[in-house]
């Protein structure tokens, strides 16, 4: 992937990067130029049109409302290739995590219809991932109007608790409010996490003994938030806006590639990662995972 970016200013200030770094997570207003949200609304699109065999459909546990994942789809759209290689998005990351470099360790869109609007439960990513350690920023991109109601949320602080949870549905403390309608065989959410982790706590039952984030977004904003942070969305019922979103996922040189108990995430590079040990930094295998940014 090539290293081009937009050349002007990033719109973040010293503030807001103390911020990520405190709470795990901060709101950047108008990130995206129009021709690039004109990129991110037409790609996400295009992948839902046409879903790999990577594509995972949840629907709410009553059986109403769909949210369609759907993994690296900027392998596959030009639209979504050419946002992360030109617009500030990968330097976004890299100016939070403090890294002269930001590598691209998966991309993913997350597509709910409007009407009824269905959860994402809270959870970590860092269960799902090939790689380990703090240099790890993910830079949610939504293309519709999105109140705090429907958009990301996340626990202030929890990218510091230092603790991996499950995210198995069979270690859950609570019955989980969406089910999986259906996948491709290309890819499965099952068996990803492992039943020895702890279970994530059940912070809606005891939300006030938790520091909840969340904020009202624009298409073109971005929240930038820890990959090790517990965060989630809530639903909504009778919601006027399809709630369409990427999720982008890098990581500094220094991250570390993981060997996954079970299996992990598909990786975004086309290199083979059979003979990497555990605990490489990522930044000795950009053929797994391709360097999206790197600093003049
Ligand atoms: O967009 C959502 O509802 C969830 C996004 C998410 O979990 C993520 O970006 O890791």
């Amino acid at each position: 992937m090539a290293t081009t970016a937009a050349l002007r200013p990033l719109p973040v200030s010293d503030k807001d990067i103390a911020a990520y770094r405190r709470d795990g997570a901060v709101l950047i207003k108008n990130l995206l130029s129009r021709d690039e949200l004109a990129l991110l609304e037409a790609g996400i699109e295009q992948g839902r049109e046409k879903p790999s065999a990577m594509y995972s459909r949840y629907q709410g546990s009553t059986g109403s409302g769909e949210t369609i994942i759907d993994q690296l789809p900027s392998k596959r759209s030009p639209m979504l290739h050419r946002l992360l290689e030109e617009s500030p998005v990968a330097e976004l990351a890299a100016r939070m995590m403090g890294t002269a470099s930001a590598q691209l360790v998966l991309d993913q869109i997350f597509y709910k219809e409007a009407g009824e609007v269905v959860p994402t439960p809270w959870h970590q990513d860092t269960p799902f991932l090939n790689v380990r350690g703090n240099d790890l920023a993910r830079i949610w991109l939504p293309c519709d109007p999105s109140p705090r109601d429907v958009a990301i949320q996340v626990v202030r602080g929890s990218h510091l608790w230092n603790v991996i949870y499950s995210t198995s549905a069979t270690t859950s403390v609570e019955p989980s409010t969406v089910v999986k309608a259906d996948e491709g065989d290309g890819f499965t959410y099952d068996g990803v996490g492992g039943d020895d982790l702890p279970p994530v706590p059940d912070i809606d039952a005891f939300s006030d003994s938790f520091d909840i984030l969340s904020w009202d977004t624009e298409p073109g904003d971005a929240v930038v938030f820890h990959g090790n942070i517990l965060h989630g969305a809530r639903g909504l019922t009778g919601h006027p806006h399809r709630r369409r979103a990427l999720a982008v996922l890098f990581g500094g040189p220094q991250l570390r590639y993981h060997i996954p108990a079970g299996h992990g995430m598909p990786l975004p590079g086309d290199g083979e990662a059979g003979s990497v040990p555990e605990g490489a930094p990522i930044c000795e295998h950009p053929e797994l995972f391709p360097v999206t940014w790197r600093e003049n």
